[in-house]
């Protein structure tokens, strides 16, 4: 039986008992989709606390999720609707009432649709802010459908290495962490597991005390790094190197399991051939470490039985992203270890999850229409033809996203969203930098004011979220101001009128055999379901890869007919400095702008006791500091011909020469200075996928005048 039927309203639910545990889901952009529990005094909530029933959440929430409560009864919350009075980006507005809000917003995109450009005129601009599906993907995307606005190619992430997998193993489908205690070798790559992914380490800490070693390959030394038997500092953008280079001493030591070869995998002998090429002694300059090293994490990686790789969304946002971990995911087939429990490699295991997407957001509403690739807003919305042809932009509606920090080559989309022309609405919990510059802004409800269902992209467990207060002041769902802007711009679809309970059942209606063990009445129960997969769940043991061949493909024909390498490669980032000496020259550091600890994305910037009195920071080798004559502590700029932001720099041997890193993504209006790192990224696609390059970012640092 539900603990509470789902047609009661939250504050219904509220008021009934004086004190309650409501069951929930952390709606964060992150693999670990934690099982939350709120607890609810006289309608106000006291405490959230991880699920100590759920096995990945394992009872514990993270720094930034523990102070839930700050950010949701925060002083700045939105609360009613705004309209702007002041400048763009000046952030004055003044209350309106939603009547004034919704009607004043369904009348400009009305004449912008039936205008001379069309309904293309109008882009959605929204991302992960919240990963629920109802919120982020149902009315929303139903309203942009029926109304024939632009689509949005949402890369700004995870693109890059999707493709990069699918190329490879067939899917966004690896190795479950739940394995992980079982592995007697953890290669965390490109990934700050204790920021970004924390619930992994538990299972990291029992295969330790197994005696599992656990290395960790990222350029900067990271506190996940301090915490690894070993730190391999390599260069940025160059594991593909790396990769090739452990594959030619796995086939030239014999290490490869020539069974799985045979059996799973396509193109092996032109692997092998291709790796003959990558001698750990080629490999040693590109990726910046010694042969010897190369080697030996070779044989470790080759002795091991089920070595298990997490590789994570950092190494891929450098030009050859895709290709690197498409030649990342070679190696557990190369040896074998996919048979394992333990063994293979991790990106993600969104794909193993089949809800109802279609169902939720209705494609079949929208007439053919361009797409905007959400990292190219500075030139979408600079550019007469937004960039890729057909009318410029005139109204951005943004949701879930904060695109004036997050978005690459900041000074292109606030030279976009400056504009007198362009009309622009933010659906949002704060006044952020993007807000400053909407004409409007409506005041969302956060998670604990809302349902929502959750998949998760580092677990394979599935949870329900259940609102456990009332909306604060005039806060609506997202679906809720979609529904009604609908109904204000007489879009007559029935679906319009699909309440968040019919989008729950919508989402559940699958005949996936996946999804056998998530259904609404297994979710209203237990709050949370795994997906009907074993513990754990072993995906390529008997090969069964979900790719055209049904193998591993080493070789594959897709990337040949898209007139791509059809074989694991090396390719270099954009602005790698043997491939553009003289850029190099006047910017030598490649600036690595990855998550703060205590933030997550922009969310959580603004909150008093995660922000403590801190300022942006960048980290900067000692020989690299001393060269400039920087001292630890003082104000340096960081800079290239895109844009430029001031820090403290922070001087030692916490990252490699030649790497500074900046952790991030700072609200520029929260800097001394009203910048952040994303003045200097570039909007820069990736080799598959069209994904960001955030870290493929040339930059000189030099002290503050
Ligand atoms: N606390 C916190 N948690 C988060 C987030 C957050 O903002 N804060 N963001 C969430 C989101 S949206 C995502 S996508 C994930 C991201 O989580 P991760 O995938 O772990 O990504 P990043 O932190 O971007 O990068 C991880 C590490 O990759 C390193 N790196 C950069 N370039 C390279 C390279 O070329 N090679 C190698 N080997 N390493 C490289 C960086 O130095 C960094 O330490 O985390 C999620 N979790
Ligand atoms: N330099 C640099 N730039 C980066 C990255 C980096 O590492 N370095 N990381 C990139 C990555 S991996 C990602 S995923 C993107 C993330 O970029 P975004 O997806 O834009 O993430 P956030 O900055 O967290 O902004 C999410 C916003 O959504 C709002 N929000 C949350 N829930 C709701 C809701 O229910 N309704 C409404 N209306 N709003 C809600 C929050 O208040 C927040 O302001 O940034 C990218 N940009
Ligand atoms: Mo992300």
């Amino acid at each position: 039986m539900p603990e509470t039927p789902l047609t009661q309203t939250a504050s219904q639910t509220a008021s009934q008992t004086a004190s309650q545990t409501v069951r929930g889901a952390c709606p964060h952009d992150c693999p670990d989709s934690c099982a939350m529990i709120t607890t609810v005094e006289n309608g106000r909530a006291t405490r959230v606390q991880g699920d100590p029933d759920h096995p990945f959440t394992a009872g514990f929430l993270c720094t930034k999720v523990n102070r839930y409560l700050e950010r949701t009864y925060h002083p700045d919350r939105l609360l009613h609707p705004m309209r702007r009075v002041g400048q763009k980006g000046e952030g004055k507005f003044e209350r309106v009432s939603w009547d004034e809000a919704l009607g004043d917003i369904a009348t400009r995109l009305l004449g912008i649709a039936s205008g001379p450009h069309g309904p293309q005129a109008i882009l959605p601009y929204s991302y992960a802010g919240t990963m629920g599906l109802l919120q982020g993907e149902s009315m929303d995307r139903r309203f942009f459908h029926a109304l024939g606005a632009s689509q949005l190619d949402r890369t700004i992430c995870s693109t890059a290495g999707a493709w990069g997998m699918r190329m490879t193993v067939g899917a966004s489908i690896g190795a479950d962490a739940e394995g992980i205690p079982s592995s007697d070798l953890v290669l965390l790559w490109g990934t700050n597991t204790l920021t970004a992914n924390p619930h992994l380490w538990p299972f990291v800490r029992q295969a330790r005390e197994r005696g599992a070693r656990v290395l960790c390959i990222d350029p900067v030394r990271t506190r996940t790094a301090d915490q690894c038997d070993e730190w391999i500092p390599i260069r940025p953008g160059t594991d593909g190197a790396l990769a090739l280079a452990i594959m030619h001493v796995l086939f030239a030591e014999g290490l490869q399991d020539d069974d799985y070869l045979a059996r799973h995998t396509l193109g092996s002998d032109q692997l092998r051939s291709r790796v003959g090429d990558y001698s750990p002694e080629v490999a040693a300059p590109i990726t910046g470490l010694s042969a010897d090293r190369i080697r030996s994490l070779a044989r470790e990686y080759g002795r091991a039985k089920a070595a298990f790789i997490r590789i994570n969304y950092g190494l891929q946002r450098h030009g050859g992203g895709a290709m690197a971990v498409r030649t990342i995911a070679c190696l557990p087939a190369v040896t074998g270890h996919w048979r394992r429990p333990g063994g293979g490699i991790q990106l993600s295991t969104s794909g193993n999850f089949g809800f109802n997407v279609g169902a939720l957001g209705r494609p079949d509403l929208s007439p053919p229409v361009r797409t905007i690739n959400m990292i190219r807003l500075g030139d979408a919305l600079t550019l007469p033809d937004a960039g890729v042809g057909g009318p410029p932009v005139q109204a951005l509606v943004v949701y879930n996203s904060n695109p004036a920090a997050v978005a690459p080559d900041r000074n292109r989309v606030l030279a976009g969203m400056r504009r007198d022309d362009l009309f622009t609405v933010v659906l949002e919990h704060f006044q952020t930098d993007t807000a400053d510059y909407a004409d409007y802004v409506l005041p969302a409800t956060t998670q604990l004011e809302h349902w929502d269902v959750m998949r998760a992209y580092g677990h394979l467990y599935a949870t329900l979220n259940r609102p456990a207060i009332a909306p604060l002041g005039e806060c609506k769902p997202n679906t809720q101001i979609f529904r009604d802007l609908a109904a204000r711009m007489a879009l007559k679809d029935p679906c319009f009128a699909d309440d968040d309970d019919t989008l729950l059942r919508q989402a559940l209606t699958t005949t996936d055999p996946k999804m056998a063990t998530v259904t609404y009445d297994t979710l209203m129960e237990a709050g949370w379901a795994r997906l009907n997969l074993p513990t754990p769940h072993v995906p390529y043991a008997e090969g069964g890869f979900p790719t055209p061949s049904g193998k591993c493909e080493f070789y594959s024909e897709r990337m040949a007919q898209m007139g791509l390498d059809p074989l694991p490669n090396f390719t270099p980032p954009h602005e790698f400095p043997e491939r553009v000496p003289e850029l190099a020259a006047k910017y030598p550091l490649t600036l690595i702008s990855s998550p703060r600890h205590q933030f997550l994305n922009t969310t959580f910037v603004n909150i008093a006791s995660l922000r403590r009195d801190s300022e942006p920071e960048v980290a900067l080798h000692a020989n690299d500091a001393a060269m400039r004559g920087i001292a630890d502590g003082v104000r340096v700029n960081v800079f290239n011909d895109r844009g430029a932001f001031s820090a403290v720099a922070r001087v030692g041997d916490g990252v490699r020469p030649g790497v500074a890193w900046a952790p991030s993504i700072w609200w520029a209006k929260l800097t001394g200075d009203g910048h952040n790192a994303n003045e200097t990224t570039s909007q820069r696609l990736t080799d598959m996928g069209a994904g960001p390059v955030f870290y493929d970012n040339l930059v000189e640092v030099a002290p503050a005048e």
